[in-house]
């Protein structure tokens, strides 16, 4: 019989995924209560199919196994919370790192440090404690999660990167990169200047 990779703790992750996600929904009713506007506009959860972490696993050189799919790699459950603004996503970090029983062991700037295609994003993981035991026979148990946080604009770059490369053979790579990274970078100006008027309105009242 053939096993899922995630063997064992396959019914846990969704568990997981599920609690984290309230808990951050909280935090948005919270931040939203008390600054009178929202922390993020929506956030997206997902279980990294079975089939892409066989893929990462063969990717990276390590064995297809429960423990490389949750212990090697980090990103089986990965959520995903878009933000208006950019500094939100900065508050939205500060206060995830308060979180109760979360350890931020990773830290990715890509939005003061843009890939070189252009791709901008926050990327976190953590190692939260649940109350479910875990591959290392600990209960409650140690899992890692991804957290991209992004705004509208960089999401829907994303997005949109990722619809047309994945999907399509591309004849002329080099130039639909070129204009991936130019619109990339207007988006990028956008979510300045959006950040400034509201800047200025708020100085206005
Ligand atoms: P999915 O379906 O989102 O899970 P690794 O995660 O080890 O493969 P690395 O460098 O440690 O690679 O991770 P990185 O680049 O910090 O983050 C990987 C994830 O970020 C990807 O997950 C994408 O979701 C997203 N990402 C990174 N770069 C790009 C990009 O150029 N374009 C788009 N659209 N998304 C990007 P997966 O596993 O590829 O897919």
């Amino acid at each position: 019989m053939n096993m899922n990779i995630y063997g064992e703790y396959q019914s846990v992750l969704p568990q997981i995924m599920s609690e984290l996600t309230t808990s951050l929904q909280q935090l948005n009713k919270e931040y939203q209560q008390k600054n009178d506007l929202s922390l993020f506009e929506h956030l997206n959860a997902r279980i990294k199919s079975e089939q892409s972490m066989i893929e990462k696993c063969h990717r990276k050189g390590y064995p297809v196994t429960t423990y490389s799919a949750l212990r090697k790699n980090r990103d089986s459950i990965g959520l995903r919370i878009v933000c208006n603004f950019i500094d939100e996503i900065y508050d939205c970090v500060d206060l995830i790192e308060q979180m109760p029983d979360v350890k931020i062991v990773e830290k990715k700037d890509y939005i003061t440090q843009s890939k070189p295609n252009g791709y901008r994003s926050y990327h976190l993981i953590l190692d939260k404690t649940f109350n479910y035991p875990d591959p290392d026979g600990q209960n409650p148990g140690h899992y890692f999660v991804e957290i991209q946080l992004r705004t509208i604009a960089m999401d829907t770059w994303a997005s949109l990167e990722h619809e047309i490369k994945y999907k399509h053979d591309i004849k002329n790579p080099e130039m639909i990169s070129q204009e991936l990274k130019r619109v990339a970078d207007e988006l990028a100006s956008c979510d300045i200047s959006m950040q400034t008027i509201r800047q200025l309105v708020r100085e206005d009242k």
